[in-house]
């Protein structure tokens, strides 16, 4: 058996839960926050027996996208503040960040 833990955007989320119920996986949905973007994003966790990780994933691949997001670097620390200019720079946010994960054992009581 394998846990996925899929990071995803929150507008992916519904959508991609909603399809894994459909096709008959678990899921169980965590609010979580991304340590650079420091914005919420979307934590689910799939348990699923081996030959359906490749279907989880194709799941996660049709439905999540990649989307620009505009981010505010902060000022350096220690550097000159008055003389700062933040300027907005794009980074590319997935998609999905997945992780697959052995899972040594599972029950559910
Ligand atoms: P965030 O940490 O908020 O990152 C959002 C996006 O910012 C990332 O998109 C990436 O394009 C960019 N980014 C992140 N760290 C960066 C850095 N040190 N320098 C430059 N750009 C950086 P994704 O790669 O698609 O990641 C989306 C979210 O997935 C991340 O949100 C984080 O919550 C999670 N994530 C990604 N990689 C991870 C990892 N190795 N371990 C744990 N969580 C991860």
């Amino acid at each position: 058996m394998k846990l996925i833990v899929a990071i995803v955007q929150d507008k992916d989320a519904v959508r991609l839960i909603e399809a894994l119920v459909d096709q008959g996986y678990r899921a169980t949905k965590l609010a979580t926050t991304g340590g650079f973007l420091r914005e919420g994003n979307t934590t689910l966790l799939v348990g699923v027996e081996d030959d359906r990780v490749d279907d989880v994933l194709d799941i996660i691949r049709r439905i999540c996208h990649s989307r620009e997001q505009l981010v505010t670097p902060l000022a350096p620390v220690g550097g000159p503040i008055d003389s700062y200019v933040p300027y907005p720079v794009e980074v590319l946010v997935g998609g999905a960040t997945v992780f697959v994960l052995h899972v040594e054992r599972y029950e559910r009581v």
